[in-house]
């Protein structure tokens, strides 16, 4: 595999961004040629559009006067609504502006094909911008350099952020699960644990509710809200009946819910069909009157059984999120009992754990997830801690696995 490295010397094993560099590499990167306010700016309005835009990734887009005055900014939209750039440039002839010579700025590059919507890149040119500024390529193989290619084409000056520029990181960062989506053909998966001090995750007895406060509780919803999908296990559903919605913030979006149900043992009245939004169930064993039963209250039932022997009466855990991909699914997040986390653990399919400790030691009790004894402290499972914030009395440790964010 080859090798990529970074400003800070980092190497790191690429997954297939060849096509987005080698396109970067003919473009014209400039150190910065333009204002940092501008650009940071433009992540600022990126990140407006979070919850809101997955499957598509958050893009800001300002449009500035030859003067860098800043006439209009937008974000990306939901899904099948505009683009950054359109929401803009509307926004600027909506309060009288003229486009003709300005500068676009993007966090992204403007797209060329014909999605669910029109191509950027001709809506910009038709618009008579006479510059466009972006910070990274569009990892999206549909996308990848034309978009600039056409601009250029077209008599528009492009310059795109050399890659080791820390902004270009901080974009990735934003879109983790779309770059994953695009170029890893599996999404983002992140795992979410509320723990005590001592790593306790329930009492022997099961109980759970609650460990942490709720700030962590309310944090754990926002974490929820960006994902594309929301994945638990039957364990969970049987032992807290639960919605796995978002509640405890404001949001436009439900996320997707993805059950691991091996034998379709989910009860019809389960409290997870109580909320409107995709449901996709993933089995092992069929059971076609089940899956009738369950696809006639809103649910997909999906078979998926493993291949090796000893593993077809259980779901094939990373087959399944190379399909959640193809069904456009960025990040997910996990929120399930020891059992799965233990599976996805083993199977070395999480990227990222997001932890939430309470000050509180629980002593005897179950732990975040079922995986076998070390025999030597080698064999240990290796993060590196990636964010540390306090979340009212309590701890949030953002922690990823080793290289996992190395195609980034
Ligand atoms: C842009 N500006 O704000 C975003 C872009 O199906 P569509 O038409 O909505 O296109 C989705 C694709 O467009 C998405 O996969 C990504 O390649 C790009 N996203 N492009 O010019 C934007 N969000
Ligand atoms: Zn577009």
């Amino acid at each position: 595999m080859p090798e990529q490295s970074d400003s800070s010397g980092r190497h790191s094993a690429s997954i297939s961004r060849q096509t987005v560099n080698s396109v970067q590499a003919i473009s014209t990167p400039v150190p910065r040629p333009v204002p940092d306010a501008l650009l940071h700016r433009t992540l600022q309005v990126a990140t407006q559009g979070r919850l809101l835009a997955p499957p598509n990734p958050a893009v800001g887009c300002i449009i500035c006067n030859a003067q860098g005055q800043i006439l209009a900014e937008g974000h990306t939209q939901a899904v099948g609504g505009p683009h950054a750039e359109i929401m803009a440039m509307r926004t600027a002839v909506a309060h009288g502006h003229a486009l003709a010579g300005a500068t676009a700025y993007v966090s992204l590059e403007p797209c060329s094909h014909h999605g669910r919507t029109g191509p950027c890149c001709d809506a910009l040119t038709a618009a008579g911008i006479q510059r466009v500024v972006a910070i990274d390529t569009d990892p999206n193989p549909r996308v990848a350099g034309q978009g600039f290619a056409r601009l250029r084409a077209a008599g528009v000056q492009v310059h795109v952020l050399p890659t080791n520029d820390p902004l270009v990181k901080q974009a990735r960062e934003l879109n983790i699960g779309f770059y994953s989506r695009m170029l890893r053909k599996t999404p983002w998966v992140r795992m979410k644990v509320a723990s005590s001090l001592d790593g306790r995750t329930a009492l022997n007895n099961g109980a759970s509710q609650w460990i942490t406060g709720d700030a962590a509780r309310a944090d754990g919803h926002a974490q929820r809200a960006r994902a594309c999908a929301v994945l638990t296990g039957m364990g969970t559903v049987m032992a807290d009946n639960p919605l796995l919605n978002v509640r405890a913030i404001a949001t436009t979006r439900q996320p997707h819910l993805v059950l691991v149900d091996s034998r379709l043992e989910t009860p019809l009245d389960a409290r997870l069909f109580d909320v409107a939004r995709t449901f996709y169930i993933y089995a092992a064993i069929a059971n076609d009157a089940k899956k009738a039963a369950l696809e006639a209250r809103g649910a997909t039932v999906i078979y998926l059984p493993g291949t090796q022997e000893g593993s077809q009466h259980k779901v094939d855990l990373a087959a399944m999120l190379r399909d959640l991909a193809q069904r456009e699914i960025n990040e997910v997040h996990v929120e399930a009992g020891h059992q799965l986390n233990g599976s996805l653990l083993r199977a070395g399919l999480v990227d990222e754990l997001v932890t939430y400790v309470a000050p509180k030691l629980l002593a005897e009790g179950r732990g975040m997830a079922q995986l076998p004894p070390l025999a030597d402290l080698n064999q240990a499972l290796q993060l590196n801690f990636h964010a540390i914030d306090r979340s009212g009395p309590d701890l949030r440790i953002v922690a990823r696995f080793e290289g996992r964010d190395c195609f980034l």
